[in-house]
């Protein structure tokens, strides 16, 4: 029964009779999806869906990979990237290594809304949230301390460097440039355990439309590490002419290909978003056969769709979707390919 529900409706996502508003979230974060939900239902914008909904995430620290005491980096240290687009005005603001301000999504915005720029990062980033009258506090918890403090004792395994000496695969450092280069690409660590971005789209009835992300990266990730999540057209794109995208997985890899904003310029050329989605992934899966990742996709008419490639870690994508058809937000899937 339940397995044929999710046959069911993973088979017809893209087929069936669209409805708006629209809402759109990797996972299955369901009080991510209720929050967007309930602003677009009582007449919010998309932009204050997006916001409030990855920001519930940030709050609840969804699985542990969005907001604050997740992911410590090599220095034990939780660290956040995240992005909104507004796909009317095609306005974007984002932010990446961000450091103790814990609602990433929120100074987004603000980068996008109080300044002419479009991305800000690091320590200067963390200062202008705080002028901005976000709260500076610490991100660390018990349990990102816990997690880091474990791979301190396993020798920092597993870490991302490569080419590096003394051998990387023994040691905590510091690492130092080998002279010779044997490996071209690094051993990946991540898999469904170690990240869960939250990205998330919003389209209401007057065609606007907006998408978001918000995450705390990649357990151990190098210091200064940007993934994907705040980079435009990687981590999710949106375009009030045609719809919107959002990306979740291995990002090192996936900003690589920017599958976002090929999804939505495939939906573009007259693609479904279930075929839009599919084709990202492909493209990624050409030269990254078992990377990890999905993309969730939208187009304006309120038709969506989502794709993940089959890894070990993934053989099928859960995420939410919010419409008129049901009361509350529902859980679909899609089998990886
Ligand atoms: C990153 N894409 O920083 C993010 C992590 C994540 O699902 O998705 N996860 O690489």
């Amino acid at each position: 029964m339940f397995l044929s529900f999710f046959l069911i409706s993973s088979f017809s996502f893209s087929l069936g009779q669209a409805s708006l508003p629209l809402v759109v979230n990797t996972w299955p974060f369901k009080s991510a999806a209720t929050s967007a939900w309930s602003v677009l239902r009582s007449g919010g914008s998309v932009l204050d869906a997006v916001e409030k909904g990855c920001a519930r995430c940030e709050v609840e620290q969804c699985d542990g990979s969005v907001g604050f005491g997740g992911s410590p980096d090599e220095s034990g240290e939780t660290t956040l990237d995240a992005l909104i687009m507004n796909g009317n005005t095609m306005e974007v603001g984002a932010v990446a290594d961000l450091r103790r301000i814990k609602n990433a999504i929120g100074v987004a915005r603000a980068v996008m809304e109080r300044t002419e720029h479009t991305m800000l990062v690091g320590e200067a980033a963390s200062v202008f949230a705080e002028n901005m009258g976000f709260v500076a506090e610490d991100l660390t918890t018990n349990k990102s301390l816990n997690i880091f403090s474990l791979w301190l004792k396993g020798n920092c395994q597993p870490n991302y460097r490569k080419n590096v000496s003394p051998d990387a695969s023994k040691s905590c450092g510091p690492y130092r440039p080998q002279a010779v280069q044997t490996q071209t690409r690094g051993p990946r660590h991540v898999g469904i355990h170690s990240h869960d971005t939250i990205g998330m789209i919003a389209l209401d009835q007057n065609g606007h439309i907006a998408a978001g992300t918000s995450t705390n990266g990649l357990n151990h990730k190098v210091p200064g590490r940007v993934g994907d999540s705040p980079i435009i057209g990687a981590g999710a794109y949106a375009d009030g002419s045609v719809g919107a995208a959002a990306a979740t997985g291995d990002g090192d890899i996936m900003m690589r290909f920017l599958p976002s904003y090929l999804a939505v310029e495939l939906m573009r050329a007259g693609a479904d978003p279930s075929a839009a989605c599919k084709s990202a992934i492909s493209r990624i899966k050409r030269h990254y056969s078992d990377f990890f990742g999905a993309v969730i996709c939208a187009n304006i008419t309120g038709h969506y769709g989502a794709a993940c490639n089959k890894a070990p870690s993934l053989t099928q994508f859960h995420f939410m979707v919010s419409n008129p058809e049901s009361a509350t937000p529902i859980l679909k899937s899609v089998d990886c390919f």
